[in-house]
């Protein structure tokens, strides 16, 4: 009875239903060009060690939906200067060129990030953890090097990335937030985020400078980041915004516990940036919901309901899900700048290899066959 039901309801809402071709945008960034920029990721040649085939294929798409781009992998730090002096830009270079010539705005993604700096920063010749003194001078020669090189190129930075740590207290039955224990933060102390910063806007002061990270609709984390923030703005450390990660699932977080980080950031007058938007349909594989590259387990089939196939009950939640979505950035558009997908099309996600490999997963708007799903017309409806 409730499956005949559901696939009654199905197909009353399919009826019902838009279809992209109905509408008079053609493309996710012209729909939405008065209100953000819409954005995703460039993949490069390597997904997780393997050869990525469908690099043309996600240029195409890129180019037709989007008019942001932002480096997935190719600029992180163990990326782009694995040993010490030793920098390889080219990787880089292909995407800034790509998105120079078909006029991407285009962000930088990351320079100082924990899980994505190679041990030499920390250690000397003879594997002692260097001074303070030393590490401030490498994060400042990196920073240097790699803004400098795209000054003018570069619109937005995610300077320093995930710093924000949080823990169940039980005494107080709430989280309590705290600078993320990290080498950075051993040898330099906190001061290694302002650090930062400067550093990226010396090498290139236009460049808008980004503080990013997951689960800011945890209430303890965005408070944190949001005096962070404020602290580094009275104080004229060069920081300019927000940059809310929004890795969700069909269900985590609420509507209102998003709602709260960019009603609290628009009270304080700190522009956002929704930087990692996905939605898995999957459940939850974390210790705690979130999107940190530290927790990775076996696969368990049980968390990988639809290695065949997909129910369209699901897709339809997934549509209200980013349906609804949409629509508190839109109630915020005056501080949301920009909305970037954590990837491009359900066929290349971390989504199938975090926290656990071999899932598969269906988070994005284009489909495993490159079609564009009930979310992507949902969302395009919208703005109609
Ligand atoms: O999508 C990225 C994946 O390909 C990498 O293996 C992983 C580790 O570098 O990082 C993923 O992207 C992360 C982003 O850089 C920071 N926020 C969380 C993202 C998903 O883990």
């Amino acid at each position: 009875m409730k499956i005949i039901k559901t696939e009654f309801l199905i197909k009353v809402f399919l009826c019902l239903s838009v279809s992209s071709s109905m509408f008079a945008s053609e493309s996710l960034k012209e729909a939405f060009s008065e209100h953000f920029l819409m954005g995703t990721i460039w993949h490069g040649h390597d997904v997780n060690g393997k050869k990525n085939t469908f690099l043309e294929k996600e240029k195409e798409i890129t180019l037709r939906e989007f008019n942001s781009i932002t480096a997935e992998n190719v600029m992180k730090p163990h990326y782009i200067q694995p040993k010490k002096g030793k920098f390889k830009f080219k990787a880089a270079d292909e995407m800034v060129n790509f998105a120079t010539k078909n006029n991407l705005t285009i962000v930088g993604h990351t320079l100082v990030w924990k899980n994505s700096a190679p041990d030499w920063f920390f250690q000397d010749r003879n594997g002692n953890q260097v001074s303070r003194e030393v590490l401030i001078e490498r994060v400042k020669t990196h920073i240097q090097t790699v803004v400098s090189r795209y000054k003018g190129k570069i619109a937005y930075w995610d300077v320093v990335n995930e710093a924000i740590e949080t823990k169940w207290n039980p005494r107080t039955q709430s989280y309590d937030a705290f600078y993320k224990p990290c080498p950075w933060l051993d040898i330099i102390g906190p001061e290694y985020i302002e650090i930062s910063y400067k550093a990226a806007q010396d090498a290139d002061p236009d460049a808008k400078l980004l503080y990013n990270d997951y689960n800011l609709d945890q209430k303890a984390k965005l408070d944190f980041a949001l005096n962070m923030i404020r602290d580094f703005k009275e104080r004229g450390v060069p920081i300019y915004g927000l940059g809310y990660q929004a890795h969700l699932f069909l269900r985590e977080p609420t509507l209102p516990e998003m709602e709260r980080v960019l009603k609290k950031s628009a009270d304080l007058k700190i522009p956002v940036h929704i930087t990692e938007l996905d939605v898995s349909v999957l459940p939850n594989a974390w210790k705690y919901r979130t999107a940190s590259v530290e927790e990775q387990y076996d696969l368990a089939s049980k968390l990988n309901p639809y290695q065949e196939n997909i129910p369209t009950d699901v897709l339809l939640e997934q549509s209200r899900r980013y349906k609804d979505v949409f629509k508190l950035f839109l109630d915020y558009h005056d501080t949301v700048e920009r909305v970037t997908f954590w990837g491009v099309w359900d066929g290349n996600s971390w989504r199938d290899y975090k926290p656990m490999s071999g899932r598969t997963d269906y988070p994005l708007l284009i489909s495993r066959s490159f079609e564009k799903k009930m979310a992507y017309d949902q969302v395009l409806s919208i703005t109609e």
